[in-house]
């Protein structure tokens, strides 16, 4: 469906939400469209690009409105491998903790990478006359609806002014060197690189320049993280910690949970990300709960807004195998160790050490 492989794991087929196989990640820096997570709230609009067009309003000295041919000859374009990662990875995790309803159960394939090209937003911000005083966001519109919102409302969210104004944030028409496909946000969408998926705003079809975070639900309702105890479904707007910056994490993707392996050498594999533009220092993997940990050879990354490759060969001995990752960053901290201290009631931000149990044949 929608040219993906045959084998992405569909969580919802309408509206269409899948992610590919974790071995597939590991097959490289960049992610193929054929095997990048999709996520949708709605049904997703059909806009040809002589179609579109982008408003540009709000505290701004003079509104703009782009066709697709201004936006994509008028301003430099800017080429960057970005990571995106839904804030619901690895909720499969939290899952085994307590329940969480109606929440697509994600296990470890909601992140993906590619490459992007576009106008950087700031340029499109500066050619409208932002005003750039402090504390001002910059609230995007989009035109799918999303019937799980509470009213039902067209799908948006915002992003601080000074996120926007930062260089890695684009306004992108190309992903891996071919258009925009329609299920990423084509003809454009918003990649906000460093912060969780749900700020990429899809089909973005306006921008506007204000004072507070969007009013949107997905703002000002979801994304946040809830107090373990409340409920989610009595929560009001403002409650919670809005999330903006992905929190440092890593994860295991081959071998896979349950495989069934021969004895002998064994590399395993994953991907580490620190937060907003940090790098990552280490990655620990451990074969014994944590009690010995050893450290994994990390791929160069194209720049800090993509996630690391890390591989680690050990030798492995028939039995139950239990494989534990932990990702260190540059201002020297971890995360944390389980997935039971950091459960919340929508189960985002997944970011306990990746545990993976495997067996080693005789
Ligand atoms: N318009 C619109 N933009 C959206 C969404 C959506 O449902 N509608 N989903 C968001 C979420 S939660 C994520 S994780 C990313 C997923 O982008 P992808 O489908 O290209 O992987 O898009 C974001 N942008
Ligand atoms: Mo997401």
């Amino acid at each position: 469906m929608w040219d993906k492989r045959g084998d992405m794991i569909v969580r919802n087929p309408s509206p269409f939400n899948a992610e590919p196989p974790a071995a597939v990640l590991a097959e490289g820096e960049i992610t193929s469209i054929d095997a990048f997570y999709t996520r949708n709230h709605g049904s997703f609009p059909d806009i040809a690009s002589a179609e579109w067009s982008l408003r540009v309003d709000g505290l701004v000295d003079s509104p703009l409105r782009l066709s697709y041919d201004e936006l994509t000859t008028r301003f430099a374009a800017e080429s960057l491998v970005a990571t995106l990662a839904c804030a619901g990875n690895r909720r499969a995790e939290l899952l085994q903790v307590r329940p969480i309803p109606e929440k697509e159960p994600w296990a470890h394939g909601a992140i993906s990478t590619a490459q992007w090209r576009g106008a950087r937003l700031s340029d499109v911000l500066r050619a409208a006359g932002v005003r750039q005083s402090d504390g001002l966001h910059v609230a995007f519109t989009a035109p799918d609806v999303a019937p799980e919102a509470r009213p039902v409302q067209s799908y948006g969210s915002s992003i601080p002014l000074s996120k926007a104004m930062s260089s890695e944030v684009l306004l992108a028409w190309e992903m891996n060197g071919e258009p925009l496909p329609r299920i990423h946000g084509g003809p454009v969408r918003v990649v906000v690189p460093g912060y969780i998926g749900a700020r990429s705003v899809k089909w973005i079809s306006g921008i506007t320049v204000q004072s507070d975070p969007s009013e949107n639900y997905f703002q000002a309702l979801d994304y946040r993280i809830l107090p373990a105890e409340a409920d989610p479904d009595t929560v009001l707007p403002g409650e919670g910690i809005p999330m903006s910056s992905l929190p440092l994490n890593c994860d295991i993707l081959v071998p896979g949970e349950g495989a069934e392996i021969p004895a002998g050498p064994l590399t395993v594999r994953g991907w580490a990300l620190a937060g907003d533009g940090r790098d990552i220092s280490r990655v620990d993997v451990s074969l014994d709960g944590g009690r010995t940990w050893r450290q994994a050879a990390l791929e160069p990354a194209a720049n800090p807004w993509t996630w690391r490759m890390w591989s680690l060969t050990v030798d492995v001995t028939p039995g139950p195998l239990h494989m534990t990752a932990r990702a260190w960053d540059d201002t020297g901290v971890t995360h944390p160790e389980s997935a039971a201290s950091l459960w919340n009631p929508r189960g985002y931000a997944n970011n306990a050490w990746a545990h993976v149990s495997a067996s080693v044949a005789d």
